[in-house]
């Protein structure tokens, strides 16, 4: 169920404390501790998986629906101009932490943020 080594265990249990944006029984959201814009938030599952080959149907079949629950209130919050929603797996993609995680990135007009990782 969870890898005592992995951090994003122990962050989405709650043995290590965290800005929680929202909390259902399979998943939490935290705000990202290096934010790469303004309200940069992580989804992590709480049932350990590295990436999404190890990600659980059931798991895959309910985190875009929390993707696009928080995404849309922090639409409302932050009054972001745009969204980056994305997903790294293994390292050469960017993956820094091997508990899959979902990035909610929100963008402002004239940000400047380089998403590297994108297309084109
Ligand atoms: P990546 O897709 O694996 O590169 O993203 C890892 C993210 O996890 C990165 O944005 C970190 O700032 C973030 N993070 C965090 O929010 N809290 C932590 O304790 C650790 C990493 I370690």
């Amino acid at each position: 169920m969870s890898d005592s080594n992995c951090i994003f265990c122990k962050i989405a249990a709650g043995e290590i404390p965290s800005k929680t944006l929202y909390e259902d029984d399979s998943f939490r959201v935290i705000l990202d501790i290096s934010p790469a814009s303004k309200g940069h938030a992580i989804i992590l599952p709480k049932k350990h998986a590295a990436n999404v080959y190890e990600l659980s149907e059931e798991d895959a079949s309910k985190i875009f629906v929390v993707a696009k629950k928080v995404a849309t209130a922090m639409q409302k919050v932050l009054q972001c101009d745009g969204m980056n929603i994305l997903q790294n797996n293994g390292e050469v993609a960017g993956q820094s932490v091997f508990h899959l995680h979902v990035h909610l990135i929100p963008r402002y007009k004239d940000d400047k943020l380089t998403i590297k990782w994108t297309p084109g």
